[in-house]
């Protein structure tokens, strides 16, 4: 007989709180399970948000909360998944979980998935599982990548094409592509991978958004780029457009990733993060204008920058000081 755990826990594991929202109530963490059936895990039909909260003076805040579900009802619209919540009906219960589960920062990841009822591939009677979790969740990269930048390889595999997917949608099967490119890096020793699109033109990071510097200019790719439009993107953008930068919206070659005066990688999970190495070429340490752009971008995070202040979600928790 087969017997132990299926997997070990190590030092990367999940940190657990307390409370998983799973279809509408607060489920305690180990007991948010699905059945082996269900159809997201078998064809990837899930789409999710990452999604991030920090310890304000305000209080625990969502970074740009509405956008992020509102890409959630448009990834879940692209791949016919009916949401069975509005984005109102989710934000009150990202509130309420944070609050059961008396987190101040913390990581969120909400996902609608097809669930257990129906296999094969139109299988439209399998219901939509609708699931956010939340825990703490420090900088994917590392902190010290944040302040010294990554080593980052070009990946063989390209990004998938908007031919045969959706890349403007973020869906779970979809990371499969992310996932060959990310295990290719790590295993090349490199901290991230940028995959190109099928034209060889840049395209982004395995979960993250790419800007270069050129002479003073950001650059980065747009929209038909096989892109996520990445809300930290979106942010950066503003952000260095309002600090007199100029930003560039185009095709970006390969090779000018090398002649690059400065680069960097934003997302949610890794935050703003310079990259100092592209395929062994050196750019160095994180220069000027990744360095003013990060320290903006970081206080709207944190919720110390007032012109960024409308892009806070405040929960508002019980006053620690009335009991
Ligand atoms: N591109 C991809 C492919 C991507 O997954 C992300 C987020 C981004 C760009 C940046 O988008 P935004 O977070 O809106 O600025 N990646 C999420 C998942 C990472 C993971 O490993 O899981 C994230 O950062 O939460």
């Amino acid at each position: 007989i087969l017997s132990g755990p299926l997997q070990t826990a190590t030092e990367e594991t999940v940190e657990k709180s307390e409370w998983i929202w799973m279809n509408g109530e607060f489920v305690a963490w180990d007991d948010a399970q699905v059945h082996v059936l269900s159809h997201g895990l078998h064809y990837g039909t899930g789409v999710f948000e990452g999604v991030r909260c920090y310890a304000t003076e305000l209080g625990p805040a969502i970074f740009r909360h509405a956008e992020h579900l509102e890409r959630l009802a448009k990834s879940a619209e692209l791949y016919y998944l009916p949401l069975p919540y509005s984005t109102e009906e989710l934000r009150q219960a990202t509130h309420e979980l944070i609050r059961r589960n008396n987190l101040e920062s913390c990581y969120i990841r909400p996902l609608a998935f097809r669930g257990y009822g129906e296999m094969g591939l139109y299988a439209q009677s399998a219901p939509v599982n609708v699931i956010i979790a939340a825990w703490p969740w420090g900088a994917y990269l590392g902190e010290e990548s944040k302040r010294h930048g990554v080593r980052v390889k070009v990946s063989s595999w390209r990004r998938i094409s908007p031919a045969g997917l959706i890349p403007a949608a973020k869906a779970s099967g979809q990371y499969l592509n992310s996932i060959l490119a990310k295990t290719e890096s790590a295993k090349a020793g490199y901290d991230e991978a940028i995959l190109l699109d099928e034209h060889g033109y840049v395209c982004e990071g395995s979960g993250e958004n790419v800007f270069i510097v050129r002479d003073g200019v950001l650059v980065t790719p747009g929209h038909t780029n096989s892109i996520l439009d990445g809300i930290s993107r979106k942010s950066v953008i503003q952000i260095a457009k309002d600090l007199g930068y100029e930003v560039h919206e185009r095709d970006i070659a390969r090779a000018e990733l090398y002649l690059a005066d400065e680069m960097f990688l934003c997302g949610t999970a890794a935050e703003l993060v310079p990259v100092r190495e592209v395929d062994d070429h050196v750019i160095g340490e994180p220069g000027e204008v990744t360095r003013v752009i990060q320290a903006k971008f970081e206080d709207a995070l944190h919720g110390r920058a007032q012109e960024y202040r409308e892009w806070l979600d405040v929960v508002e928790v019980p006053s620690k000081v009335s009991s």
